[in-house]
């Protein structure tokens, strides 16, 4: 845990203590336990005169051990706060030396340090924001001690990381090498030695600095628009606040209840679920084949999956053809591509040199045999079963026999695709979310023949362009758009129950939603899903349920943003929906024709009706092994529908909730609606027995 090691200078000797607990250093009880005995030792040495705190590996420490979180406070001594105290009141000087990141806790740690002397390239920061918690070991408190209010409130409240340049510049650091790290660490704390009081490094009192009246509410309305809902940073801002009126004492003892409370509160627990699902979705249990390498791909469409498919690759240096049938829209995609790319060196998110790196990887294409060569293809053609065969087919013929031939359908039958082909062992499906090059969920679809290393190679693919592959099963929709369905099928019946898209969509924008399912549908474009409807209509029994709604407004050519009409209306360039009256009236037809009454609906309802319809949905999908996990259909929903992660997506919103009152409340519905509320047995079996998804 703690490895030590002395290094003698001529000027004196200092010890080393290396904290060593991979994968990422994390500070759990047995590192603490371990680090202050090391500690308390080489105080009490009296041939050492300098103590450095090192890591191990591409790590420093990534902080807390966030499994300890659910351990109750009183069994975790000694806690990190009484680490950090005995580096600060050390009579010998402390100095951190920053191997590798240090973060959270492990950040923390070396702000107890008298010096702190880092590896140039490094990264820092305090990012427990993000798992619903703030700096718990005195971050809040001592950060703006040492490098000043507003760095600390941009550090804190946003969780990002910071190099070695920033931090050097804020005087986060006080040294940055490019090698001989521990050397020269040595030297900084036997420099010290001669002047050094055994006093604390930092200020006890209240932070003297004088700051501008509005800086904490710019601070709190950027918060609250970065992490819509999460309470984590506004508490954070709160402690910075603290820190301008109270004395160190006071402010770590305001910082640790605030901790406290969050760290035992419903969001974090959400959040720490997110962090946990995500790293375990890219597990594959039950896969151990090794899997060939993806060095090349072709991606056949150049449309806004085609392309975005295009620039996730060529991003992480993957090179791409991307293949179309028609010249024109092939300089569209491309055209689309340079533009995408421009936007983004122009918010100095990408330097020149870089953009034209990567568009130098992509290679346009409108002949197939210059696909003979990839090891992936990517069909991002139009959603039609008899357009995708007919490529499959060709790729077939075209491509090298050892080449893996994926479908970004989002919810056609992979297994029929297979079919069409001479290798349906290595056919699979790969559904990238809109625009892929940004969003990072992609749902990886296992087909009835695919074989084990074709799935490794796709996790190893989506590993590399840092996205996060979830592996689920055949049926129509997957996971994510199956769940959907009946999500959006609730918010359309209750608009011919009484509500008003801006009710319904308001709904569920307060519960957190990133957006709601009516503005969701616009800017997906309405036509895709009445595609779908056309083509399930046949199969639709006749005594269930069914709102026109969703037609009518499509048989009007309003197919959403793109067509400045959907649900809403659009001025052309904007995304703000508008409320528009024709909508409503097609609503009130179809309720009329429907015989339904309209009525006053609560928000509370709208939030039931359409969440609880995931839920049920999600315990099918469990049940019948189209997703491996509970929680990866949380990641689904968080990372690729915009469900809050401070609810931790909708099985671990269920879970909070309690199953046996999400039950209840759906037998309700069942009796009042209907079949289609049909419980799922799953659900049923865990809410009788008092379990929950996340035992599964
Ligand atoms: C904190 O410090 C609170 C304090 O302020 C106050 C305390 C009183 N703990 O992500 P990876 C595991 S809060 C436990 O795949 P990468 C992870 O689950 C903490 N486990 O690797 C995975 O396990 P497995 C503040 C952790 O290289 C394995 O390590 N710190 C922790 O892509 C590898 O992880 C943070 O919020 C941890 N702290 O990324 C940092 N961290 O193999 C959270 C990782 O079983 N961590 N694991 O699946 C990260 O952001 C990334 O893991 C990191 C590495 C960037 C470090």
């Amino acid at each position: 845990m703690i490895e030590q090691h002395s290094i003698v200078f001529p000027q004196g000797t200092v010890v080393v203590l290396q904290l060593q607990n991979p994968p990422v250093n994390s500070i759990g009880s047995a590192v603490r336990i371990a680090l202050t005995e090391a500690l308390d030792r080489a105080i009490n040495n009296p041939d050492i005169q300098a103590i450095i705190l090192t890591g191990s590996g591409k790590f420093f420490s990534a902080g807390a051990d966030i499994r300890e979180f659910n351990t109750p406070f009183a069994k975790q001594k000694p806690v990190l706060a009484d680490i950090i105290s005995q580096l600060e009141n050390s009579p010998k000087p402390t100095v951190a030396a920053l191997n590798g990141s240090a973060l959270g806790g492990g950040l923390e740690l070396t702000l107890g340090c008298h010096f702190r002397i880092a590896l140039s390239g490094i990264s820092m920061g305090l990012p427990e924001v993000k798992l619903g918690v703030l700096p718990g070991a005195g971050g809040t408190q001592r950060l703006p001690r040492l490098v000043g209010v507003e760095p600390a409130l941009e550090m804190i409240a946003s969780g990002e990381m910071i190099d070695t340049e920033q931090a050097l510049k804020w005087g986060l650091v006080d040294k940055v090498v490019e090698a001989d790290l521990l050397t020269e660490a040595g030297l900084l704390g036997l420099e010290a030695v001669a002047n050094f009081q055994g006093a604390p490094a930092l200020s006890r009192g209240a932070v003297s600095e004088v700051v501008a009246p509005d800086v904490f509410e710019a601070a709190r309305k950027q918060a609250s628009k970065r992490f819509r809902g999460c309470i984590a940073p506004l508490e954070a801002i709160a402690c910075i606040e603290k820190s301008l009126v109270c004395d160190l004492d006071e402010g770590l003892e305001f910082e640790r209840e605030r901790f406290r409370l969050l760290v035992d509160g419903d969001q974090s627990k959400a959040q720490r679920h997110i962090f946990f699902a995500e790293r375990a979705a890219t597990k594959l249990p039950k896969i151990t084949a090794s899997s060939p390498e993806i060095e090349s791909v072709g991606v056949v469409g150049a449309g806004t999956m085609g392309g975005g498919i295009a620039m996730s690759l060529a991003n992480y240096g993957i090179p791409v053809i991307m293949l179309e049938r028609d010249k024109a829209a092939l300089d569209r995609g491309m055209q689309t591509i340079r533009s995408n790319y421009a936007a983004s060196v122009k918010r100095r998110k990408l330097t020149d040199v870089d953009m034209d790196r990567r568009l130098a990887l992509i290679q346009p294409s409108l002949r197939d045999a210059d696909l003979a060569n990839v090891d992936l293809v990517i069909e991002a053609a139009f959603e039609d079963m008899d357009v995708k065969k007919e490529i499959f087919a060709r790729l077939d013929s075209i491509c090298k026999p050892q080449a893996i031939l994926a479908s970004n359908t989002s919810r056609l039958d992979i297994n029929e695709l297979a079919e069409t082909t001479s290798r349906p062992s290595q056919v699979i499906g790969t559904h990238f979310f809109s625009p892929a090059n940004v969003m990072r969920l992609l749902e990886v679809v296992h087909g009835r023949h695919t074989a084990d290393s074709v799935v490794a190679a796709l996790f190893k693919l989506a590993k590399r362009i840092e996205k996060i592959p979830v592996l689920v099963g055949i049926c129509d929709g997957f996971v994510g758009n199956r769940m959907v369905s009946p999500y959006t099928r609730e918010a359309h019946f209750l608009l011919e129950e009484g509500a008003s898209p801006a009710q319904v969509d308001g709904a569920l924008r307060q519960f957190g939603m990133a957006m709601g399912p009516l503005q969701m549908g616009d800017m997906a474009g309405l036509d895709i899903s009445w595609a779908a409807r056309k083509r399930l209509a046949p199969t639709r029994p006749a005594h269930i349920r069914y709102s026109h709604v969703a037609d009518r407004i499509c048989e009007m050519d309003r197919f959403g943003q793109k067509t400045l009409a959907g649900f809403y209306r659009y001025e052309a360039g904007s995304r703000n929906p508008i409320s528009d009256p024709a909508v409503d009236e097609i609503i009130e037809s179809c309720a009329r024709e429907s015989g339904i009454e309209r009525r006053v609906l609560t928000d509370i309802e709208i939030v039931q009706r359409t969440i609880y319809a995931l839920v049920n949905e999600g315990a099918r999908i469990l049940q019948e092994g189209i997703a491996q996990r509970s929680s990866d259909i949380d990641v689904i929903y968080v990372s690729g529908y915009g469900f809050p992660v401070f609810r931790g997506g909708p099985m671990f919103y269920a879970d909070t909730v309690g199953l046996a009152e999400v039950l209840a409340t759906i037998e309700q519905f069942h009796k009042v609606h209907g079949e289609l509320w049909t419980p799922a047995p799953l659900l049923q079996e865990l809410a009788q027995n008092g379990g929950k998804f996340s035992d599964l």
